[in-house]
């Protein structure tokens, strides 16, 4: 041994005063070359591969994420991290993107909302693992950055509560804190033992895969099962879903009349003339159904008034009750869409309340606010003329549903939802037009919004072949508060024709009408028109569904079988 380390040293020795100490030991030197040769050799192990470093950030996320909802099912349902951004994406987006959401999935809207933010998520995550394998800790700056923003976003939403912020925080860093563990899984060990293995054949240990994927799978398990578990308590309906059932309305004051015989013409493929609660169509920009419990609820009327009322649920359901029949409808409505339903409302005249407050003589218009933020002007001539424009509490004989503004929403014959039927109302505000402006007046509606002649074909169905012989073509035909008084036919351009129309509940609501028809073989067209008390007809020119409704002709193409 001795021969052979004396001659090495004798070279070291000979360069060792080039050094600035010259006193360095020649020993370690040999030592240190090969270690400083080990390290391209250890390099390639610590190449992870990408596919397990974009799982460590998906996984970490869907953990977070799911204990993020499920800490906001605990704090506040409006806090989920999801449903904030979802909020703050409806709120902020331009009002076309509204329309085409509405108009490419209708009712589904927020299913689709929601599934599009996961992907982004999913595809954020899957970068910050990539990032935090190359560049610690640059993935855990995304993921706390994320969960900044999540918590503004969830903070400075209307609805939002002092603890809003912390499920997104909460998110974050747990999201981080397992991207930090579970990539440290992927990392090949680096303890002090190491060099013993430096005698192995090959690079240096191997992560344990399958101890990562283990990890990995838990945490998404976990992540899953809490976001489940969130999400049950979130949608809310349990807790009020209970109350609700629990609910017994008084009954009314005053009914409503009776359903006209020969008001429902019972044909197969036409709408019903009174529109089922479960049937009947749903819009409104709550990612989350407002949870209100109606010993919690109180409706404020303030702004232009002389005096202030507060009006509690116990208060309300002590007023006499009346009910009516009321159409209501979306200005989204295409023609001959289903944005539009029938229900015997019962509730409480809001003139009666207003009459209380005494609004000043120079007030125009009530912004009428929901819980979430939401808010909708309405002429207050509207409101205090003779109609049933009411703070309702049921809706074909059950309290509302949840999704339909429980425990109090409004309704007003004539106008457009979006400038009347807000649910989950809290407040009403007297105002003036040029003083305010509603949720959807700020985003390129118009600020007021009568509904407008239109008619809609229901029978003979799109999908439908027909058998040439007699059959019949009916639909439905509206204009609240002023009234059908005929609707007509036309076919292949041929003249118009009058259809019969069937009774009328009221000139609140839609009514049907039907036409017998002897079909021909061949393709047809047909097309129909309303004509409305006043004696005005239905336009034939086409209008899109913004900034005040829809209009044109429905017209529906049938081919006949011999
Ligand atoms: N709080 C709240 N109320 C709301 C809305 C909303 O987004 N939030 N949308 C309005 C619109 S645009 C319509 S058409 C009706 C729809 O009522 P429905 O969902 O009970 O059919 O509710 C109105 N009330
Ligand atoms: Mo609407």
């Amino acid at each position: 041994m001795c021969p052979l380390t004396l001659p090495r040293t004798r070279p070291e020795e000979s360069w060792t005063p080039r050094r600035p100490h010259g006193s360095v030991t020649s020993a370690p030197r040999p030592r240190a070359r090969t270690y400083a040769e080990s390290v391209p050799e250890s390099a390639p192990s610590r190449r992870i591969p990408r596919p397990l470093a974009a799982l460590a950030g998906v996984a970490s996320v869907v953990l977070g994420a799911g204990i993020g909802e499920a800490v906001a099912a605990l704090v506040a349902p409006a806090s989920s991290p999801f449903a904030a951004i979802g909020g703050g994406i409806i709120d902020a987006a331009p009002a076309w993107a509204k329309d085409a959401a509405i108009a490419l999935f209708g009712t589904g809207d927020k299913v689709a909302l929601l599934a599009g933010i996961a992907v982004v998520l999913l595809a954020v995550a899957a970068v910050a693992g990539l990032l935090e394998v190359a560049r610690p800790p640059w993935g855990r700056v995304i993921f706390a950055a994320v969960g900044v923003a999540g918590a503004i976003v969830a903070a400075t939403r209307p609805d939002a509560g002092l603890l809003a912020w912390i499920p997104s925080v909460i998110a974050a860093a747990v999201s981080a804190g397992a991207l930090w563990f579970l990539t440290g899984r992927l990392r090949p060990a680096e303890t002090p033992g190491a060099s013993d293995e430096d005698t192995s054949p090959g690079p240096s240990p191997a992560p344990d895969r399958r101890t990562f994927l283990a990890y990995s799978g838990g945490a998404v398990t976990i992540g899953i099962l809490a976001a489940f578990v969130g999400a049950i308590r979130t949608s809310g309906t349990v807790a009020v879903d209970a109350i609700r059932s629990a609910l017994r309305l008084p009954t009314p004051a005053v009914t409503a009349p009776p359903i006209p015989a020969g008001a429902e013409l019972d044909l197969p493929g036409l709408a019903r003339v009174i529109t089922p609660n479960d049937a009947f169509y749903r819009i409104d920009t709550a990612l989350v159904v407002p949870e209100i419990d109606p010993a919690d609820w109180s409706l404020r009327i303030h702004g232009m008034v002389a005096r202030e009322i507060t009006l509690t649920w116990d208060e309300l359901l002590a007023l006499p009750l009346r009910e009516s029949v009321t159409t209501l409808a979306c200005v989204s409505n295409p023609v001959g869409g289903d944005l539009i339903g029938n229900a015997r409302w019962l509730g409480y005249p809001i003139r009666e309340l207003l009459a209380r407050a005494e609004p000043s003589a120079d007030a125009d218009m009530v912004l009428s606010w929901s819980i979430d933020g939401f808010s909708a002007s309405t002429p207050i001539e509207a409101l205090t003329d003779e109609r049933e424009s009411i703070l309702a509490v049921g809706m074909n004989g059950e309290p509302l549903p949840v999704e339909h503004g429980f425990p109090v929403r409004m309704v007003v014959p004539g106008l457009y939802g979006y400038v009347s039927a807000t649910k989950w109302v809290t407040e009403l505000e007297v105002t003036r037009f040029d003083r305010k402006q509603a949720y959807w007046s700020t985003r390129g509606w118009s600020e007021r919004g009568p509904i407008k002649l239109q008619s809609r074909i229901d029978v003979p169905r799109r999908e439908q072949g027909l058998r040439a012989g007699d059959t019949v073509i009916a639909g439905m035909a509206w204009q609240q508060h002023v009234g059908i008084a005929g609707v007509q036919v036309q076919i292949d351009d041929g003249p118009w024709q009058d259809a019969a129309l069937a009774a009328a509940i009221s000139d609140d609501t839609w009514v049907q009408w039907s036409f017998p028809w002897t079909a021909d073989p061949g393709d047809h067209l047909i097309r129909c028109r309303a004509v409305s008390v006043t004696g005005d007809v239905q336009t034939a020119d086409r209008a899109a569904v913004a900034p005040d409704g829809a209009t044109g002709y429905h017209e529906r193409f049938v081919q006949v079988f011999t």
